[in-house]
C-alpha cells in the first residue's frame, strides 16, 4: 500500500520529517529534508526570489494559555472572555493550546514543516502586569526561552508587540486607547522588550490590525457577505461616538509611533520595525490602467485613519474636514512621531473591502457590488479573493512605496474533519494557500519588495469571539488532548518552502 511505502520513505528523511512521518500522510515521499541555508529547485515562473521568507504566525492570547501564571497580569481579553455571553460556547484563552508550556514541541513542529520565520506576539501584561512600572522578569524570560529555541532551530523570530491583549489595569485606569497615556505606556513597554530581545529578534511589529484595536473594540464593525450582515466586536467592547472613536484611532497610531521611537532608542542598531496592518484594499474590476487608478484612489481612501498618517505623517485633509468637530485632536509634534520612518510595512491580507471601476466622479472610483453568490471560505466574513495577495502589496507599493513589505497573515479557517485514518485533508485551505501564493509570486516577479509571507496560522487556536470553532492552523490541535497533527496543507507548505516556489 502506497501509504506504507510513504511512511518507509519518510523515515529515511532526517530529523525534521519525523513528526510528519508519524502522521502517515500520503504523497510526501518526494519532500526533501529541510536543511538550513539551502534552497530547493525553483520551478521556473513560479519561483520566489532567493531568501524569500516562508513563515507561520500566531498571537499570544490565541495560543499561550497560562493566563495567570508566573506573575502575568490580567488582559482585556482575559476579562472579555471571562464575561458570560461574549464568546461562542463560553470559550476562553485560559488554557488555549498550552503553548506557554509546549513551546519547545511547537518550535520543533515549525521546523518540521519547514518554516523559515515565525511571527509570534508578546503579551504586554506578562511583561508589565500593571501596564507600566515594575517589570515581571518571569514573563520576559518566557520570550527569552522561546527566541533561543527558535534561533537554535534556525527559524527567524518576528515579534508583534501588541496583538490585542492590553493590560486590564490600563483599561480601568485610562479607558485603554481612549487616552494618550496608554500610547505612552505602549512606547515604554516596546523599548524594554526591544532592549531585552533585539540581540536576537531583528524585526518588530508594533500593533496588529489597528481597525480591530479601535473600531471593532470601541464601536463594532458590520460586514456584509453573501447578503448576510455579520457584526464583529472585540475587547473591551465599548460603544463610542464618532469624536471619541477618532481619538481612539489617533492614540493607536500615536502608540505605534512612540514604539518605533523607543525601539530605535533602546534596540540594537539595525533593528527593524513596522506596523502589521489589515490594510483595507480595493480590487480593480479589470487589470487595466484606468481601473487600477480607481483601485488606488479607493485604497487610499480606505486607509485614512492608520496607514495614511503612519506613512505620510499627516491626516488626510478631506477626512479632517468631513469629521469637523469630531476630528481627532493632535499636535504637530504627535504627527511627527506618528510618521516616524518605518523599515517595512506588514499587511494581513484576507478580504478585499471594495470592488471598483474607473469613474469621473471626484472620488476617482465607482463601487461595484460583489455578487451575492461570490464564494466565501469557512468563516462568515471570509470573501474569497486570491488576487488580493497581489493587489494589496501592489497597491501598498504604488501608493506609499515602503522599502520592504511582509504579508504578516494569509490563511483561512476550514471545517477540518479528521478522516478515518486520523489525518486532516484540508483541501480547501490547501487550494486557498496555493492560489494566494501564486498571486504573491506575481508580486515578487514584478519587483514589488515583498520579502516574506506568514501563514495564519501555525496551529489551530482560540479564534477570538468565535472561540475554538474556527480553525486556522496548518497544524491541527485536538483541544482536549493538545495533540498536534500537521494537516495536508502543512505538507504543501513544507514542499513550497523547500522549493521556494508555488507547488
Ligand atoms: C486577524 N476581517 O483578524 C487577526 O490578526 C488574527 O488574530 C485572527 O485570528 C485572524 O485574522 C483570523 O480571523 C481578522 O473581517 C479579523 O476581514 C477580521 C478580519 C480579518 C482578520
Amino acid at each position: 500500500m502506497s501509504h506504507n511505502v510513504n511512511r518507509r520513505q519518510f523515515s529515511t528523511l532526517t530529523g525534521g520529517a519525523a513528526l510528519l512521518a508519524a502522521s502517515g500522510l500520503p504523497a510526501v515521499a518526494q519532500t526533501p529534508p529541510v536543511q538550513s541555508g539551502t534552497t530547493g529547485e525553483t520551478p521556473g515562473a513560479r519561483g520566489f526570489p532567493e531568501g524569500f521568507l516562508w513563515g507561520v504566525a500566531t498571537a499570544a492570547y490565541q495560543i499561550e494559555g497560562a493566563w495567570n501564571e508566573d506573575g502575568k497580569g490580567e488582559s482585556i481579553w482575559d476579562r472579555y472572555a471571562h464575561t458570560p455571553g461574549k464568546i461562542k460556547n463560553g470559550d476562553t484563552g485560559d488554557v488555549a493550546i498550552d503553548h506557554y508550556h509546549r513551546y519547545k514541541e511547537d518550535v520543533a513542529l515549525m521546523k518540521d514543516i519547514g518554516a523559515k520565520a515565525y511571527r509570534f506576539s508578546i503579551s504586554w501584561p506578562r511583561i508589565f502586569p500593571d501596564g507600566t512600572g515594575q517589570l515581571n522578569q518571569k514573563g520576559l524570560d518566557f520570550y527569552d526561552r522561546l527566541v533561543d529555541e527558535l534561533k537554535a532551530a534556525d527559524i527567524e523570530p518576528f515579534a508583534t508587540l501588541y496583538h490585542w491583549d492590553l493590560p486590564q489595569v490600563l483599561q480601568d485606569r485610562y479607558g485603554g486607547w481612549q487616552s494618550a497615556e496608554t500610547a505612552k505606556a505602549f512606547g515604554e513597554y516596546a523599548g524594554v522588550v526591544a532592549k531585552a530581545l533585539s540581540d536576537r529578534v531583528g524585526h518588530f511589529f508594533t500593533i496588529n490590525e489597528f481597525k480591530q484595536v479601535t473600531e471593532t473594540a470601541y464601536r463594532g464593525v458590520e460586514l456584509h457577505v453573501q447578503g448576510e450582515t455579520v457584526r464583529l466586536m472585540s475587547a473591551p467592547g465599548i460603544l463610542l461616538e464618532d469624536g471619541p472613536l477618532n481619538q481612539v484611532r489617533h492614540h493607536a497610531v500615536l502608540g505605534h509611533g512612540l514604539a518605533v521611537q523607543a525601539i530605535r532608542a533602546m534596540g540594537r542598531a539595525g533593528t527593524k520595525v513596522g506596523p502589521a496592518e489589515n490594510m483595507g484594499h480595493a480590487l480593480p474590476v479589470i487589470d487595466s490602467p484606468e481601473h487600477v487608478k480607481a483601485a488606488e484612489a479607493a485604497t487610499k481612501a480606505l486607509n485614512i485613519y492608520f496607514l495614511g498618517p503612519m506613512l505620510e505623517g499627516r491626516y488626510d485633509e478631506a477626512y479632517l474636514t468631513a469629521a469637523g468637530k469630531d476630528a481627532p485632536k493632535f499636535t504637530d509634534e504627535e504627527m511627527k512621531i506618528i510618521g516616524a520612518p518605518v523599515d517595512f510595512v506588514g499587511i494581513n491580507v484576507y478580504i478585499p473591502l471594495l470592488l471598483v471601476m474607473a469613474s469621473d466622479e471626484p472620488q476617482g472610483y465607482r463601487e461595484v457590488p460583489f455578487s451575492l453568490s461570490h464564494p466565501k471560505m469557512f468563516s462568515d466574513w471570509h470573501r474569497l479573493s486570491p488576487e488580493s495577495q497581489y493587489w494589496a502589496p501592489r497597491l501598498l507599493h504604488s501608493i506609499w512605496k515602503p522599502k520592504e513589505i511582509y504579508i504578516t497573515e494569509n490563511g483561512c479557517a476550514a471545517s477540518d474533519e479528521v478522516a478515518a485514518d486520523g489525518n486532516i485533508y484540508d483541501s480547501d485551505r490547501l487550494t486557498y494557500l496555493r492560489n494566494g501564493m501564486m498571486w504573491q509570486q506575481r508580486a515578487t516577479a514584478e519587483g514589488i519588495p515583498l520579502k516574506g509571507s506568514f501563514v495564519w496560522s501555525a496551529m489551530d487556536n482560540f479564534e477570538w469571539i468565535n472561540g475554538y470553532g474556527d480553525r486556522f492552523g496548518i497544524v491541527h490541535v485536538d483541544f482536549k488532548t493538545q495533540k498536534r497533527t500537521p494537516k495536508l496543507s502543512a505538507q504543501w507548505f513544507k514542499e513550497a518552502a523547500w522549493r521556494n516556489a508555488v507547488v
